[in-house]
């Protein structure tokens, strides 16, 4: 195993303009789990409330996007901006356990989520949702979200509902699995790259 680079930033800011939206966000592994979100999609704020504190990432998101039309595309650049703000905090992946794996419940529901932070972008969701809303937000939004996180990301995400009856619980305990799933992830382990190849670009 070889220790090419430096020590990760653990911390990032992507600003991105589309026609579409508008994205300003900031992210800090190993935070306290404090979060700022100012964006009109309630639910996804709700979830990213506590992907912040169950993952203890510092995370602020100023954004805007045309909403009017549907919550596709901000829910989909929010996604693809903490996924590159993720990228650039980890840097060379020095020093960072590399795999985080969690089950989390909320109340009937059981989920799982598994990362491995390996440069190469993998994203596989197992959850049928009831309804097809939570509140006024698509539950196909849900696999649009993580999807857009992991491929920006460029890291495997494996997400599933082992069983449940609620959707907001079902959808509650993915966001919960994968911030604690990714706190592990990028928490302290030695000082070289986790990779026999000695890159995880
Ligand atoms: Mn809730």
């Amino acid at each position: 195993m070889t220790d090419q680079g430096q020590m990760p930033p653990f911390a990032a800011h992507i600003k991105r303009t589309t026609g579409e939206t508008a994205v300003d966000l900031q992210l800090r592994l190993r935070g306290t789990g404090e979060a700022n979100l100012d964006f009109p999609v309630p639910f996804l704020r709700h979830m990213l409330h506590l992907f912040a504190v169950h993952g203890r990432f510092d995370l602020t998101i100023q954004a805007t996007g045309d909403v009017d039309v549907d919550d596709h595309h901000l829910v989909e650049d929010i996604g693809l901006s903490l996924g590159q703000a993720l990228y650039q905090a980890l840097g060379s992946k020095r020093g960072i356990r590399r795999y985080g794996e969690r089950h989390t419940p909320m109340d009937e529901t059981l989920a799982r989520a598994v990362v491995d932070l390996s440069g190469r972008p993998a994203f596989v969701l197992q959850a049928a949702f009831p309804a097809q809303r939570v509140g006024s937000f698509p539950t196909e939004l849900v696999a649009e979200f993580f999807k857009s996180f992991a491929y920006d990301g460029r890291f495997a995400l494996h997400l599933a509902v082992l069983y449940g009856d609620n959707t907001h619980h079902m959808i509650e305990a993915l966001f919960k699995a994968a911030a604690a799933a990714l706190r592990e992830a990028v928490s302290a382990d030695g000082d070289a790259v986790p990779s026999t190849k000695g890159v995880l670009a």
